[in-house]
């Protein structure tokens, strides 16, 4: 490392620590991170923040709508988390100052190889993460006949990729909801072995398949023990992480990368 790389990295972290104790970060804050190529992803980051806070611009999506009547920009909100634990950061946004279907939540990676961001991940934001890499993602919507079970997508962070990959798509038929479905079938009492008026659709998925063929077979319904034997092939034991989410605010910006936030 030349000395002027020193330099560079000095300021910058003087710079950080100096917008950290006037935003009211943490007063003991010191430098979390001193390579390099860390304080360049969190200034990745606090760029990508500051682009949609300050200019209305979503990173690789372009101009959002900054609409009032959906709430001041400052509502939303953002996290830095190690959510797929490879040992660096991610930045979580939702972006929901917005009308429900433009609505979303968004991974951002930073490629230490390429030196630049990355989208890594992105869903309607009703996501839950877990602490194996699974995302639990319910879908925005709730208008077919799952009545009380909310549908949702399953992914599964894999590691050989760096990415999140889809494992299946849940859905369910509430009995007491819907007595019928839009075929006009009776619920089938029979697949409802333990009588609780719920049955599940597991539409499992694969990398690689070509989900325009697939998508659209329909799964053989199951009940509540099947379907909690499947969560458990994946989940057993699993916790949610509580991501330490924050308002998308300067102050709140400026103090990524200082230690304790
Ligand atoms: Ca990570
Ligand atoms: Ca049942």
């Amino acid at each position: 490392m030349d000395n002027g790389v020193k330099l560079s990295m000095r300021e910058n972290g003087i710079l950080v620590l100096l917008a950290c104790l006037l935003c009211g970060c943490s007063s003991t804050a010191t430098l979390k991170h001193v390579e390099s190529d860390s304080a360049k992803m969190y200034e990745e980051y606090r760029k990508v923040l500051h682009d949609l806070h300050e200019k209305g611009e979503l990173w690789g999506r372009g101009k959002v709508s900054l609409d009032d009547d959906f709430g001041n920009i400052e509502e939303n909100q953002f996290a830095i988390y190690d959510i797929d634990h490879d040992g660096r950061d991610e930045l979580i946004l939702i972006y929901e100052t917005n009308a429900v279907a433009d609505s979303i939540e968004i991974v951002y990676d930073y490629s230490f190889e390429k030196g630049e961001i990355q989208e890594q991940y992105a869903e309607f934001p009703n996501l839950k993460f877990y602490d194996n890499g699974m995302i639990y993602a319910g879908i925005s919507h709730n208008q077919g006949v799952a009545g009380r079970f909310w549908p949702y997508q399953l992914y599964a962070y894999e590691p050989e990729t760096d990415s999140y990959v889809i494992v299946a798509f849940v859905d369910a038929w509430d009995g007491n909801f819907a007595p019928t479905n839009y075929e006009n079938e009776d619920f089938p009492e029979a697949v409802d072995a333990d009588g609780n008026g719920l049955i599940y659709y597991v539409e499992e998925k694969r990398v690689g398949e070509n989900e325009d063929e697939t998508d659209y077979l329909e799964p053989a319904p199951i009940d509540d023990s099947a379907y909690e034997q499947w969560w458990d092939t994946y989940m057993d034991g699993a916790k949610e992480l509580e991501l330490p989410f924050v308002n998308l605010t300067t102050e709140n910006i400026e103090c990524i990368g200082v230690e304790g936030n």
